[in-house]
């Protein structure tokens, strides 16, 4: 029975090893609640070294489309600007490194970025969404 685990173990180290090859961190990211409601990202790891990074994204939500735009930030505190009218934030003034676009409910997505150190933020730019608290900041350190 021992042997067997140990198989088993091994056969499951060899399998996340190759899947994750390309990627020095892997990020997963919920993307939760519907409209009306609260509306947030799950992400399960907030600080990471800087490389090359894989954005597994998910959208658990029943009804709502979401989206992970990721976003450098020039400062921990950097203000975001919005464009009130439209309830969305202006990525035109903000530096974007990518985005996985209009996830529908149960779906998933991935974004694959290489990133230096800094202060970053994913957020969702569906009307409304940002400022009902959909998003998050992560902080990508140096890598040792
Ligand atoms: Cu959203």
């Amino acid at each position: 029975m021992k042997l067997f685990l140990n198989a088993a173990f091994a056969a499951a180290g060899l399998a996340l090893l190759s899947t994750q090859a390309l990627a020095d961190t892997t990020v997963k990211v919920d993307m939760v609640g519907e409209g009306g409601g609260a509306m947030s990202y799950k992400v399960d790891q907030p600080s990471i070294p800087a490389g090359k990074v894989k954005f597994l994204v998910s959208n658990t939500s029943m009804t709502e489309n979401h989206e992970l735009v990721l976003i450098k930030l020039k400062s921990p505190d950097a203000a975001i600007p919005l464009i009130a009218a439209k309830h969305r934030v202006d990525e035109k003034q903000l530096k974007s490194m990518g985005e996985v676009p209009d996830v529908k409910p149960g779906a998933n997505g991935e974004l694959d970025v290489t990133l230096k150190p800094g202060n970053y933020m994913i957020l969702c730019n569906i009307k409304g969404h940002y400022e009902a608290g959909m998003w998050s900041k992560l902080t990508v350190t140096a890598a040792n």
